[in-house]
């Protein structure tokens, strides 16, 4: 090694500092619903040197990295004690998930990890993976993590190392920092992934967003978005599913679905914020998705856009699982503003900012999917009609 070990540390340190402190700046001119950002907020390589790095030169003359990290992504969203806190999925080189906090003062740039990752109690069934977790602050007053918890499918043939179980795991904390681990939701599909606690009692019960699915990958006939009742959160059990958001033919949640973070309050209903999957050539393609529903009938969808509202972009479409957008958070602050969290191919966190305005503005007035060609044209001449129409009005002038 031609460098000193102390150089090195100076140098790894140096560039650490100036990667977590970089400013983020709005991308211009945004389409109007959001605006996006130049830099990811959360990459493997914002993750504190201690947690990589022996940083004693007797035990690690070389300064070697003794454990890796892969990806940052699929980050929960929370505003806590007046800063913008996510709780991100950190994968390991050894592809093994974990939950970590990270947080910054203005919701875009600077995210700093909190020492220590978070160490999460198991069941008495240990997890072998878990992952995305979606935070809820309950008005019970706790705030729940629920999140993937994925084991071996010990039904599978020895040869079939790959197939696995996912099941949704829930954990609940009042700081963030100490976790209290609840059992596995019961349900009765044999699988489940994305789901997210409702923040409200629902007839005095807890109610959940779930996505039913047969296999680990493949959704099959779990048809969508569910939702469900359960008397009890320690030990959560849905004995029945009602589809709130089905998959369908030839849209962009063709193959499969799921709710991203749990929904937000509004005076025109619940806004959620969806991924829908779609088969390609070249493989999945997950992109983002807004719905409305009733402020009081939770499984009516009120005002559905048609097709995505973020899709993978630039550097965005590739990383370990290209062409991929995820969303499980998103904060919206006291003065309307919405900080939309979202991951790109399972490699690294963005974030995308808008109001709720615009928000409710774009799911209100976008044309829904007509489900075909045919409807799609007809959606746009009558935007042309209507621009026609405008034509003699004059644009007022931006000097
Ligand atoms: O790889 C894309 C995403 O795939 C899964 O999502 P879903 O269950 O909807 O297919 C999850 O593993 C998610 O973490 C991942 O980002």
């Amino acid at each position: 090694m031609k460098t000193s070990f102390a150089y090195r540390l100076q140098e790894l340190q140096a560039r650490h500092e100036a990667l977590l402190a970089a400013p983020n700046a709005q991308c211009e001119p945004g389409n109007g619903i959001y605006d996006r950002y130049e830099r990811p907020i959360l990459t493997a390589a914002h993750t504190p040197l201690e947690w990589r790095y022996d940083l004693d030169a007797q035990t690690n003359p070389y300064l070697m990295e003794r454990i890796g990290i892969n990806a940052v992504f699929n980050a929960g969203a929370m505003k806590w004690q007046g800063k913008y806190v996510l709780v991100a999925r950190v994968e390991g080189a050894d592809r093994k998930s974990f939950f970590a906090v990270a947080e910054s003062e203005n919701g875009l740039d600077n995210f700093r990890f909190w020492d220590y990752p978070i160490v999460l109690p198991e069941t008495a069934e240990p997890d072998t993976n878990v992952y995305d977790m979606r935070l809820t602050a309950h008005e019970d007053g706790w705030i729940y993590g629920t999140f993937c918890t994925e084991r071996r499918d010990h039904s599978a043939a020895e040869a079939d190392q790959s197939a696995a179980l996912a099941r949704c795991g829930i954990a609940r904390t009042k700081d963030l920092k100490t976790w209290e681990r609840l059992a596995d939701l019961k349900t009765n599909s044999a699988q489940q992934r994305n789901v997210v606690l409702h923040p409200e009692f629902v007839g005095g019960k807890y109610a959940f967003y779930t996505r039913p699915q047969d296999g680990f990958i493949d959704a099959g006939s779990g048809g969508g978005i569910g939702f469900g009742l359960s008397e009890s959160v320690e030990h959560a059990v849905i004995t029945e599913e009602v589809l709130v958001d089905k998959k369908a033919y030839h849209t962009v949640y063709e193959t499969k679905n799921g709710l991203g973070p749990a929904p937000i309050k509004t005076d025109k209903g619940w806004l959620h914020l969806a991924h829908g999957v779609r088969n390609t050539a070249a493989g999945l393609r997950y992109v983002l998705y807004l719905f409305l529903t009733d402020l009081h009938e939770l499984t009516r969808i009120t005002h559905k856009p048609a097709g995505y509202f973020i899709a993978p972009e630039g550097a965005e479409r590739t990383g370990d699982v290209s062409n991929v957008v995820f969303s499980n958070g998103w904060i919206a602050d006291d003065d309307g503003r919405v900080f939309i969290y979202y991951a790109s191919s399972d490699t690294r966190m963005h974030v995308a900012t808008s109001t709720l305005d615009q928000l409710l503005d774009y799911v209100t007035q976008s044309p829904a999917d007509g489900m075909g060609s045919r409807a799609s044209v007809a959606s746009i001449c009558q935007l042309i009609d209507r621009n026609k129409q405008r034509e003699t009005v004059p644009v007022p002038s931006l000097a």
